[in-house]
């Protein structure tokens, strides 16, 4: 009696990125279940298909920004160290060329409401487009950067050139030759705009508002050849980073910046900022992000070398203050690869948003609080996202009680192990809140809480448990723990995504858990070695 549009399942995916892939590939190919993704989009690639605005690339090294499984990196080349949107769109071709992902995706599928009925132990999931799937297990899977933000300016409707939030970029190009740009904002999305546009338009105005304390990329080009030999080494490459702090191939530094001599400090820092990348970040000394002194001299050292790159004394000022706008790291240092030398070219205007803030949109331009109207052509508003958790809070979840996630979250949110939440019972979290999220490299991450959600549901279907439900006394351990590490470091000290201090009105907490994969592994192995531990079964 139910409808065509009506689907059957052991379990729904919501998200067809890199983390609702895994879950697909493990569900569906290892456990044998019946599985199908919900994608809000019009293809997969998450992350990878919605964010295709000029300069956008990945800040994680290939070939470690991937899957870690042999029967995917077998048969793929990476052609850049720091694969740009292209080449990533590209390898989700080739995923689902070798793990057949599209074949069980429905798209254009967003899911605005899903709710559980606990005589049966079946989540319901409805779509936008009428769809209609019921599953013993709903697996969420949305990503970070899935709901964009766009301050409430006014008049922005009002403006008569191209305007685009990053997130909501055409296909195609904006030709950006011969025009006035502006790009507002100046996370690792501002940052990689300005760095492309730079190059091109007759004039740049980049709205700043706090520096971006960003490291050199040191981009290389791969050689195919080279790749092929090191493939020998792949498999214990992979296992060697998901023991690292970060998911890296390289830890912090297991010493104190003040146990070295200023000479040596120097030296130090200098080798880490010539490897490039996030060394500076998380193969630095091991108090960087917990100690405020230390970070401070980081924060000298990274300041000099910035410094040192731009000729513009005023530039020089906003770009790399002597005073920190916040300690290094508590916020995500963008990679850059010539940002500073374009900036700081005569045509290329910092607008300090700090000391006046944009107040309106006008046909002709931006206004900002010292009166000035900057008028352009065309802007990239590149002001971030409602990050982590505001992707979730667009679906519709209810728990068992029948009370939206939205209404349970508004004083603060919430998990245990960042997989689970009390009163959804059969559902699972990937790539969200409260676990190492943005604090690793996403794909390493993402496998690791693939398996354990995979051997979750192993367990449950082997013992005919019918459902488990966190308990609200482990999702508040947790929740502790996640707070505890937080606040012995620097993080809280920036207003950041985070912390979820970039949105009005948001609960100010940490969105990650800080205390490194190894600890976070060990969390999540006992909760299922010892008998779903923190987990209400029938
Ligand atoms: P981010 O990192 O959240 O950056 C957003 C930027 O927009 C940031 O520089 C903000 O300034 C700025 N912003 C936000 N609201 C305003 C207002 N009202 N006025 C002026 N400027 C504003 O987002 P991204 O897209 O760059 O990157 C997100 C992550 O995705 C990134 O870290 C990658 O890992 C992937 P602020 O710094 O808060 O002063």
């Amino acid at each position: 009696s139910r409808s065509p549009s009506h689907i059957n399942l052991d379990a729904l995916i919501i998200g067809a990125g890199f983390s609702g892939i895994y879950l697909l590939h493990k569900l569906r190919d290892e456990l044998k279940l019946s599985v199908k993704i919900f994608e809000a989009k019009s293809d997969i690639g998450g992350t990878w298909h919605a964010n295709r605005y000029p300069g956008a690339r990945v800040d994680c090294p290939a070939p470690l920004y991937a899957y870690s499984s042999q029967k995917v990196w077998k048969s793929w080349t990476w052609g850049e160290k720091y694969p740009n949107q292209k080449e990533l769109k590209t390898y989700f071709d080739h995923v689902d060329k070798v793990l057949n992902v599209r074949k069980d995706c429905f798209f254009n599928s967003e899911v605005n409401s899903a709710t559980y009925d606990e005589v049966s132990c079946q989540w319901t999931v409805h779509t936008v487009n009428g769809k209609v799937a019921t599953a013993k297990y709903l697996v969420v899977a949305v990503g970070f950067a899935s709901k964009s933000y766009v301050p409430d300016w006014k008049g922005i409707a009002s403006f008569k050139g191209t305007i685009y939030h990053s997130a909501h970029w055409p296909e195609g190009d904006v030709v950006v030759k011969g025009k006035k740009v502006a790009i507002i904002g100046t996370g690792s999305t501002g940052i990689q705009i300005t760095q492309e546009w730079a190059k091109e338009a007759d004039e740049t105005f980049l709205f700043q508002r706090t520096p971006n304390l960003c490291l050199p990329m040191r981009q290389q080009q791969l050689d195919a050849g080279q790749q092929s030999k090191d493939k020998g080494g792949y498999e214990k490459y992979f296992v060697d980073c998901q023991s690292t702090f970060a998911g890296l191939d390289y830890q912090p530094t297991p010493r104190n910046t003040m146990d070295d001599s200023p000479t040596d400090r120097e030296a130090f820092y200098e080798r880490l900022y010539e490897l490039g990348g996030f060394r500076f970040w998380f193969n630095n000394y091991q108090d960087l992000i917990f100690n405020t002194t230390a970070n401070r001299e980081a924060y000298e050292f990274w300041a000099r070398k910035t410094r040192s790159r731009i000729t513009d004394p005023i530039k020089r000022d906003l770009l790399a203050p002597l005073e920190p706008p916040h300690p290094f790291g508590a916020k995500r240092p963008s990679l850059e690869q010539d940002f500073y030398e374009q900036v700081d070219k005569p045509n290329v205007h910092i607008i300090d948003t700090k000391s006046h803030p944009i107040v309106e949109v006008r046909p002709e331009g931006i206004v900002t609080a010292d009166g000035k109207c900057h008028e352009v052509d065309i802007i990239a508003v590149a002001t971030g996202f409602d990050a982590v958790t505001g992707g979730l809070m667009l679906l519709g979840l209810k728990d068992t009680d029948g009370i939206d996630l939205c209404e349970r979250w508004k004083d603060g949110m919430s998990t245990y192990l960042g997989m689970a939440i009390s009163g959804f019972p059969n559902m699972f979290l990937s790539y969200s809140l409260q676990a190492p999220t943005a604090f690793a490299n996403g794909p390493t991450i993402i496998e690791l809480q693939g398996n354990w959600i995979t051997s979750i549901i192993s367990r449950m279907e082997s013992e005919g448990v019918r459902s488990i439900t966190a308990t609200k006394e482990a999702e508040s351990s947790w929740n502790d723990e996640v707070n505890t590490v937080a606040n012995a470091t620097v993080l809280p000290l920036a207003n950041s995504w985070y912390m979820g201090s970039n949105i009005p009105g948001k609960p100010v907490q940490s969105l990650n858990y800080i205390g490194g994969l190894p600890t976070y592994r060990e969390r999540c192995d006992n909760a299922i070695n010892r008998d779903f531990l923190g987990f209400v079964k029938n």
